[in-house]
């Protein structure tokens, strides 16, 4: 009875403890720098130790702390010298048979070694860092971990974040000393009903530090963001802002060569400088011809390159317009995954395979799905000249009534629209994906679509919706929620053929939706296993025959939505997925597909590919 009284009261002070640990948490840097890469960021990839931690040990046992035994009795139970190893960036699903299905929390470490005579101990994962010198700061920055995090150095708590998709840095240079500095990064990925994404989606859930984490050294007043944009007006006026690390007055300097810029602006008290450009030769980028810029811009003797392009998005009626000129959206979506190594997609190789994949079909425009992707996904899509949409994982299943989950999104939405807001080839910020009317919806996406529209008025916003409907009566597909008059363009996944059977002769049907604006398809398709061959009427067949002709009759309906601005199948690869159980034709693969895991072309790949060659052909006609 004692022992048990005793061990509630423990647990007890321990929960507090934890409660108390939670609220006082140093969070992340607000908003994270942009362009992390064009700052000379030293890597810390590569291998880490690890240590896998189901039933959370690791705070009461402090294995954030790097200890040797001091004295004949004392030992620990833990160590992260001779343990396990995990690489980053990459997630540890795919690096360890036992961890293929896990969620829970892993422990990260490494060592920054400072000063010439710290050594790494044998087999020991560390990187030596350079000291800041005293006019210095020293930040480190993770590209992503999923899902949230607690990094300790050492053994203090030094950051907080929660988010699996979107960047986030903490200061470090203050905290550093002499010697071996002993780094822990808590990562878990469990799901939870306040999460974004929450407790189910469609897509594996692939936990660890999955993008690059970099040291980045900046001066005491650094430049935290900045902007550039073509004005709205028609002509080739330059738009500049940029905002500093504190509310500082600093000389700024930008460059761009090719343009004849070089100009040195002062910022105000708060930190903030604008300045507008007329150019007169300005080589727009558009997707056929995706031209960037070389841009540099100097501040306390800190130079950041960048390339940035120049376009005009508009709508106009049911039309999307680039650069003035209308073009359909030949979309395609993929998951942030490589398939064939069943794990996350991390580097520029991987980037590299995923978009020529879309290339090679004919697409002009990525959905992102359903998160933002890595920094080397969105600027190489941009080289090759692709039309991005990109949205945060506000996918089914969310807390519309929780404010903490408001916050979490608004969150995502200013780190997605921070980080990315230059990259050009980014037309379109999507804001959910499937989500069904109600008073705490509407207003949740509301405020997401304000504070959107307050930090970028250069883009179209965007969400898609699955609550499409054939009205008998109507005789025709409409859509019952008033939230997409919000949207500069409306997208729907519909499943015709596949979770919806066809109402009538696909090419008789007709749609009704928001006529006034533009309509994307945003997902389209259905399951079929590579090499399987049967019955093109029967879905159960999972054929390849079947998913062709779910396509040519989806295109036939498609050719009757009058305000049709785009399409986007759904998807490139089959992908994984563990809430697809088929023994046979899914084994936790959603096999909607348009290539395989392995990346042979189904039959509807050529339909596609097609299509897309037709709607390339009538657009360069026009
Ligand atoms: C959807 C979701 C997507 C799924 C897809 C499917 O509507 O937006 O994430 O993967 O359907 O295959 O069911």
């Amino acid at each position: 009875m004692k022992i048990n009284t005793a061990i509630t009261a423990a647990v007890l002070c321990f929960a507090a403890m934890q409660a108390a640990a939670q609220i006082t948490a140093p969070t992340a840097t607000p908003t994270p720098m942009t362009n992390v890469y064009g700052r000379n960021p030293q890597l810390l990839n590569g291998k880490w130790a690890a240590i896998i931690d189901p039933y959370d040990q690791g705070v009461p046992k402090e294995i954030y702390l790097d200890r040797t035994p001091q004295n004949d009795t004392e030992f620990f139970e833990y160590a992260f010298d001779g343990g396990m190893r995990l690489e980053v960036p990459s997630d540890w699903n795919s690096q360890m048979p036992e961890l293929k299905y896990y969620e829970g929390t892993i422990w990260y470490a490494r060592h920054l070694l400072v000063g010439e005579k710290a050594s790494p101990r044998e087999g020991q994962c560390a990187t030596t860092v350079e000291m800041p010198r005293e006019d210095e700061r020293l930040f480190l920055c993770f590209g992503a971990v999923n899902y949230r995090c607690n990094v300790y150095l050492n053994g203090s708590r030094i950051c907080s974040h929660e988010g699996g998709f979107t960047p986030f840095e903490v200061e470090i240079g203050d905290k550093l000393r002499e010697g071996d500095n002993f780094l822990a990064v808590e990562v878990d990925n469990r799901r939870r009903t306040d999460a974004i994404p929450a407790m189910a989606f469609d897509w594996w859930n692939y936990g660890g530090i999955t993008r690059d984490v970099m040291i980045v050294r900046t001066p005491k007043v650094y430049v935290r963001d900045y902007f550039l944009r073509l004005g709205k007006d028609g002509g080739n006026k330059i738009l500049f802002s940029v905002d500093l690390s504190e509310a500082a007055s600093r000389e700024v300097t930008l460059e761009i060569g090719e343009l004849g810029i070089s100009k040195t602006l002062k910022t105000d008290g708060r930190g903030h400088g604008e300045a507008v450009f007329e150019t007169k030769k300005l080589k727009l980028w558009a997707p056929e011809a995706p031209y960037l810029y070389d841009v540099r811009l100097t501040c306390d003797g800190a130079t950041i390159e960048d390339r940035i392009g120049f376009r005009r998005v508009a709508v106009d009626g049911t039309k999307i317009l680039v650069n003035g000129r209308e073009v359909f959206l030949r979309s395609i979506s993929f998951h942030e995954e490589i398939p064939q190594r069943m794990g996350r997609a991390c580097t520029q190789a991987d980037a590299r395979m995923l978009l020529s994949e879309a290339k090679e079909l004919g697409a002009n425009t990525i959905r992102l799905a359903h998160y933002p992707q890595n920094e080397y996904t969105v600027r190489m899509a941009e080289e090759m000249g692709f039309i991005l949409w990109e949205e945060i994982p506000i996918w089914q299943g969310i807390d519309f009534t929780d404010t903490a989950t408001s916050d979490k999104a608004h969150g995502m939405l200013r780190e997605m629209i921070t980080r990315d807001r230059n990259r050009c080839a980014i037309c379109l910020w999507g804001i959910a994906n499937e989500t069904r009317p109600s008073q705490a919806r509407n207003a949740f996406l509301k405020s997401l679509l304000d504070e959107g529209k307050s930090i970028d008025t250069s883009r179209l916003f965007v969400a898609a919706f699955d609550n499409a409907y054939f009205i008998r009566e109507n005789d025709r597909f409409e859509m019952d929620d008033d939230f997409a008059r919000n949207l500069d363009v409306v997208a729907v996944n519909k499943y015709m053929g596949w979770y919806a059977a066809w109402p009538k002769d696909p090419a008789t049907i007709r749609w009704e939706i928001c006529t006034d604006k533009p309509l994307m398809i945003s997902e389209f398709g259905g399951e079929a296993l590579y090499g399987q061959h049967g019955n093109a009427h029967r879905a159960s067949s999972w054929s390849e025959e079947y998913q062709a002709q779910l396509y040519a009759d989806n295109l036939a309906m498609f050719a009757n939505i009058p305000n049709l601005a785009g399409i986007s199948p759904w998807i490139l690869f089959d992908f994984r997925s563990p809430y697809r159980f088929h023994p046979t034709n899914q084994e936790g693969w959603n096999r909607k597909g348009l290539l395989s895991d392995r990346g042979q072309k189904k039959k509807a790949w050529y339909i596609i590919r097609d299509f897309y060659r037709t709607k390339r052909n009538e657009q360069s006609k026009k």
